[in-house]
């Protein structure tokens, strides 16, 4: 089994997508087991295999040691720990290609907590992994709140060690399909996507960060194209883009095998 990690700000879209790509993999014949690891969620656009809730909700945090939304969910995430095992045991059972896993918002569960990559590390053990990253179009289309989500990206690589491709989802808010509806014409390329194009001069978009120099601007620039070399637009919401970021999955995990690789499950194949 594959672990496909969703994590990303909160509000970026993680659920939509794993509802997304999960009835586009269903319906090209891939058996997908569709992991809710956040203790938070009140409601789900998908309907879960597995529900961390069924262990441990942020509700019962709160109201058990008088905490904030915040605090409970981070300190229900550390508490996870202790299900770690009883959750992947669901997951083996529930059997299937994938597993997508659906993150908190709260980023700093992955990105700054001890607990929540030693959670994730547990829960996939043995399993190859990737994570999807997602980034709200919008935060994509200008060159601060550009660097500053790819800062978050990699803050998130650096805790999870695993290899990431970036989603950037709600792309239906800057583009539209095209006609036959496979792939899109963007009506606006986000600057992100210029920034992570050789290109494109970084130095001209850090021009105006007074904090740094051109030169280490560059540099931080250069570490993002060397990093993130996989980038998709996904409108999670029209439901297209899914089948490439799919196609980004697979080529991380499976080295560039095809749709079908040794992980298929005998369901009805895909003719394109
Ligand atoms: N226009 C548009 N809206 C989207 C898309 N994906 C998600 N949304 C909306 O964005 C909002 C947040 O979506 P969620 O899927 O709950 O985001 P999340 O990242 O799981 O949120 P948290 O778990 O709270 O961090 C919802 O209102 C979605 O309908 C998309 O592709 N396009
Ligand atoms: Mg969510």
């Amino acid at each position: 089994m594959y672990f496909v990690v969703v994590a990303g700000p909160a509000g970026s879209g993680k659920s939509t997508f794993v509802s997304a790509i999960s009835q586009w993999m269903e319906g090209s014949g891939l058996d997908v087991v569709k992991v809710n690891l956040d203790p938070a969620a009140e409601v789900l656009p998908y309907v879960p295999d597995v529900d961390v809730r069924n262990y441990i909700t942020a509700r019962d945090f709160m109201v058990k040691y008088g905490l904030g939304p915040n605090g409970a969910l981070v300190l229900s995430v550390d508490y996870l720990i202790n299900y770690v095992g009883d959750l992947r045991k669901e997951i083996d059972e529930a059997g299937g290609n994938y597993a997508l896993i659906d993150l908190p918002g709260q980023l700093e569960v992955v990105a700054f907590r001890r607990l929540g990559p030693i959670v994730l590390k547990e829960l996939a053990k043995g399993c190859k992994s990737v994570v999807a990253f997602m980034i709200d179009s919008h935060f994509a289309s200008s060159p601060h709140s550009s660097y500053s989500a790819l800062l978050l990206a990699l803050s998130t690589m650096y805790r999870l060690n695993l290899p990431m491709v970036l989603i950037l989802n709600k792309a239906d808010l800057i583009a539209s399909p095209q006609m036959s509806g496979e792939s899109s014409e963007v009506r606006v390329k986000p600057f992100m996507l210029q920034l992570l194009s050789e290109y494109y001069s970084c130095v001209a978009s850090g021009s105006d960060v007074f904090f740094l120099s051109p030169e280490v601007n560059e540099e931080l620039c250069n570490v993002f194209r060397e990093v993130f070399k996989d980038v998709v637009l996904v409108s999670s919401k029209e439901l297209w883009g899914v089948d490439e970021a799919y196609a980004l999955f697979q080529r991380v995990l499976a080295g560039g095998e095809d749709f079908l690789t040794e992980e298929y499950s005998g369901g009805p194949q895909r003719s394109d």
